[in-house]
């Protein structure tokens, strides 16, 4: 049977090569993000790719009235939500607690703590009433391990760890499976936002590692998705090979003798 799949933050990255990933599936995609070109493009090259159906839908996490308005469309316009893959999700600046910018600390908990509510309370109620669906929610290796300069980001993603757990908890007696994805280094543009654009700091973050891709975390997610009704993977963490915590990283020096 088709599944759709609807996917937050699908504009970029991890989200991006999970909409390819499913698509190549044959699972019908749901693209959300906010920049809506880049959301038709890919629709565009999804279809074209692989000739199944990808739909689209601008949307903000962070604006809970947005959300519900479009989480409500969705529903009207598709069969079924089988699949919400909650991806969308951020990290501003890299600095002691007591120097952090607000603003900053507070987008990252809209982004990625309330966004994930917001979302996961509209579409959930429908997988209750099928008794049937998946939530993958994207924390981080920083929600198990904090790290210099990231505790409000890696609050938001030991969160992401603890809702999942909850509502796994809430959902018990139904056929709802509920997982945890928690990725180490992945290079996307993840640094590039961290850093407020600046593309050559967020170079120095990628060297010396072979870090992993945005296409390594899609298959570990289509895994999790693949598995048999009665099977239920609740936590994946995945690092790359040469990190052994979250900022625990080996990096090779280059020599210059
Ligand atoms: P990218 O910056 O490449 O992608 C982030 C995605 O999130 C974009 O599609 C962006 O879309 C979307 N997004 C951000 N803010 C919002 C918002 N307010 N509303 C809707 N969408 C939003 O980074 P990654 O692919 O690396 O990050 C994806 C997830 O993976 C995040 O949750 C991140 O914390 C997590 N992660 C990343 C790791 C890494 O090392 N890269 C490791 C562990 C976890 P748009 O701008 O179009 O709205
Ligand atoms: C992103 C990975 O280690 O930069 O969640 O926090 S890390």
């Amino acid at each position: 049977m088709t599944r759709y799949v609807l996917i937050t933050g699908a504009t970029s990255g991890i989200g991006k090569a999970m909409a390819y990933a499913f698509a190549k599936n044959r699972d019908q995609v749901i693209l959300t993000g906010r920049r809506v070109e880049k959301l038709q493009e890919i629709q565009a090259d999804i279809t074209e790719k692989y000739g199944v159906e990808a739909f689209y839908y601008q949307m903000d996490v962070t604006n809970a009235a947005e959300v519900v308005a479009v989480c409500q469309q969705m529903l009207a316009d598709l069969p079924q939500i089988d699949i919400l893959v909650n991806n969308a999700g951020l990290a501003l600046g890299l600095e002691k607690f007591h120097n952090y910018d607000v603003a900053d600390m507070v987008t990252m908990l809209d982004t990625n703590v309330k966004g994930l509510l917001y979302v996961t309370r509209q579409i959930l109620p429908s997988m209750v009433e099928r008794d049937q669906g998946h939530v993958i929610n994207i924390g981080s290796t920083a929600g198990i391990y904090a790290y210099a300069g990231a505790a409000v980001y890696a609050a938001t993603k030991s969160a992401v760890k603890v809702l999942s757990d909850g509502i796994r908890i809430d959902t018990i007696d139904k056929n709802i499976k509920v997982t945890t994805i928690q990725p180490g280094i992945v290079e996307t543009d993840f640094s590039q936002v961290r850093f407020h654009g600046d593309k050559e700091r967020a170079a120095t973050v990628y060297q010396g590692i072979e870090a992993l891709q945005a296409e390594d975390i899609a298959q570990s997610v289509l895994f999790v998705a693949n598995q048999p009704r009665h099977v239920q993977i609740s936590d994946m963490t995945i690092m790359a090979t040469k990190q052994a915590t979250g900022f625990m990283i080996h990096r090779e020096r280059e020599d210059h003798s």
